[in-house]
């Protein structure tokens, strides 16, 4: 198929302009086949960027250039025509001004370079739920990881209309006078990237990195930034969240999902193998849902996305095996760590490499005995990536691609709290649930900042969708406050909890690594409270906070005698840290919203803060 063939006018001279802007050598039009993936895999392979791995079947390690290893969240932008709309927390540029840069830079950006129109589905083809979307790129890289983490190709065809969002995306570096890459990943300086998003129009223009958010313009342009736009306008949610699928020893289902900031164990928790007995933890998602209400007035959810896009390090038969597993095969490696048998290795894979590792910039250096590297020094880069088709995952639920969704009775928010949050607590009603995730944060370490003034203090990132927001965040609680109000019926509005996994005591020395609770597979206990919660079961106390387990709510069968201990302290209410965290919200959070922070927050705030000073 060529762009003559596209029926649809506005595809069509869609892409026409951008050609004519771009200037590549050639066009082709995806049709997602596996002819076509392996096809652009030798191309790779040819050109010296991608290595076959003799030890995963169909599988690849990229590596990148240093200077682009992550989503570039300064270069960042949503540009809507009233900053106001960007709100406190986006970077913002005048979008006609923002279209005159980005053009120039466009202009003749694919030289040497095909162009490949991808068209793509996120969510399930032809889910009502579903949207719809094509990327034009000049990165083989790009269209082999869109063919990992979207529907895409020709099977989308029928179901693409006008209402598409066009994404267009260069590496920004043209190859001219036959020039080639030489083994060298494309892409721009810094100051001329740009990962733009025009809310107003829908649409998504990104220049100069080839990698990751920047770059599979699906994910977290489109499915975050974009869709959270167009959810507002429509009474849905487009959210930073798993989705997971829980079954009980009587066989009963509940799904439930997840917003997690960066560095929480969210995709750990999205394949979690609980240790309490007769229970299943499947996965639906890992990083993105999308829910709107059934005609039941329930929220359904789907994962808009096909593949997982996950961190390698840290990945081991301990903290995530079915990533492992998902990740064995027809996989793509990115900035991974190459051993001398052809296979990938990373910091915390749970064994020391042997022999020499090529490292993620390309060195040749000796392995050492141990599975962490100083840091710095690391043979994988910390942001290395595996992309692994969803289906591949041994705990991918059956239902996971349900067109309608799955009903959703539970909703989490967590963060990294070493003090003052408790392991799990539930909101009374929506609006306290929407106040919880609004507060969500984690404390700053020194291992997650270089200014070590800010050390102690809590970065917060509301309902983790900080730098996926395509709006103003203040009328994105309002959003959220809107959605609840208009639910056929409250009472099936899915409950809110906040859970807590890293509450630490650095005193006690028999908690590996001074955490008090086990964390991974044992965090099912708290999901077996939060399973009878929905159900409305008598296992809960009423406290300033909200609803808290009640003495011996939580499983501890098989418990560690050390966690047994620690429990009390981290299910009771720290009235004094949480005055402290009322301050700091009222004078350091709430305040950058301005006149957009809903009223109805300010109240439950207030609430709070009676409640806990009636608690003394
Ligand atoms: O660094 C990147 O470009 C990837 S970011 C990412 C990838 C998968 C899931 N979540 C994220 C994220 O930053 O939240
Ligand atoms: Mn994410």
């Amino acid at each position: 198929m060529t762009v003559n063939d596209i029926k649809n006018a506005k595809i069509k001279s869609w892409i026409e302009e951008c050609v004519k802007m771009c200037e590549p050598d050639q066009v082709v039009v995806c049709d997602g086949s596996a002819a076509e993936y392996d096809r652009l895999v030798k191309v790779c392979v040819d050109a010296g960027l991608a290595t076959p791995l003799a030890k995963k079947p169909h599988s690849y390690l990229f590596r990148s250039d240093p200077s682009d290893v992550a989503r570039v969240e300064k270069r960042t932008f949503i540009a809507s025509k009233k900053q106001e709309d960007a709100g406190p927390t986006n970077n913002w540029i005048d979008p006609v001004e923002l279209k005159a840069t980005m053009k120039g830079l466009y202009k003749g950006c694919m030289h040497g370079r095909t162009m490949y129109v991808i068209p793509f589905c996120m969510g399930p083809l032809g889910s009502p739920i579903a949207k719809y979307g094509i990327e034009l790129t000049d990165s083989e890289y790009v269209v082999l990881n869109m063919d990992i983490m979207t529907r895409a190709g020709e099977k989308v065809w029928p179901y693409l209309d006008d209402n598409f969002v066009p994404c267009l995306h260069s590496v920004g570096k043209p190859l001219e006078n036959g020039a080639k890459d030489n083994g060298v990943w494309a892409c721009a300086p810094v100051e001329k990237k740009y990962i733009s998003q025009f809310p107003e129009e829908h649409l998504v223009w990104s220049f100069g990195s080839g990698y990751g958010g920047n770059a599979l313009l699906g994910k977290k342009c489109f499915a975050l930034r974009i869709a959270s736009v167009i959810a507002r306008e429509e009474g849905w949610l487009a959210e930073h969240m798993l989705i997971l699928k829980l079954t009980n020893p009587k066989g009963e289902v509940k799904y439930v999902t997840g917003a997690f900031p960066s560095a929480c164990g969210k995709t750990n928790l999205a394949m979690l193998i609980p240790t309490i007995p007769g229970w299943k933890v499947e996965t639906v998602g890992d990083d993105i849902a999308w829910m709107k209400f059934g005609k039941d007035g329930r929220l359904y959810a789907i994962n808009p996305e096909a593949g997982f896009f996950g961190v390698a390090p840290g990945t081991s038969a301990q903290s995530n095996k079915n990533a492992l597993e998902a990740a064995s095969k027809n996989t793509i490696f990115t900035n991974c760590a190459l051993t001398e048998d052809g296979d990938v290795w990373w910091e915390g894979i749970g064994y020391p490499a042997k022999g020499k590792l090529v490292d993620w910039k390309g060195n040749v250096r000796d392995a050492l005995p141990k599975d962490k590297s100083p840091k710095g020094e690391e043979f994988a880069h910390p942001n290395a990536r595996f992309t692994a088709p969803a289906k591949q995952c041994p705990c991918i639920a059956s239902d996971w691609e349900s067109p309608e969704g799955v009903p959703i009775s539970a909703i989490l928010f967590g963060g990294r709290r070493p003090s003052t949050v408790p392991l799990v607590h539930q909101s009374r009603n929506w609006n306290h649930g929407v106040f919880l995730g609004s507060i969500v944060g984690s404390e700053i370490t020194a291992a997650s900042t270089i200014d070590a003034s800010q050390v102690g203090k809590i970065r917060r990132d509301p309902f983790a969708i900080l730098p996926f927001c395509g709006y103003n965040m203040g009328d994105y609680f309002q959003h959220w406050i809107d959605v609840g109000n208009a639910a056929k019926d409250k009472d099936l509005l899915p409950k809110i909890f906040y859970v807590n996994w890293f509450r630490k005591d650095d005193n006690n020395a028999e908690l590996p690594g001074g955490f008090m609770w086990p964390g991974y597979g044992d965090n099912s206990r708290v999901l077996e409270w939060i399973f009878d919660r929905c159900d409305g079961k008598d296992n809960f106390i009423d406290t300033p906070i909200g609803y808290m387990p009640k003495e011996g709510a939580i499983n501890t069968d098989g418990l560690a005698d050390y966690y047994k201990k620690t429990l009390p302290e981290i299910l009771k209410v720290d009235v004094e840290g949480w005055k402290k965290e009322v301050k700091d919200i009222r004078e350091n959070h709430y305040p950058k919203f301005g006149k957009h922070l809903p009223k109805e927050l300010m109240s439950i705030l207030d609430d709070l803060e009676k409640r806990l000073n009636a608690a003394n």
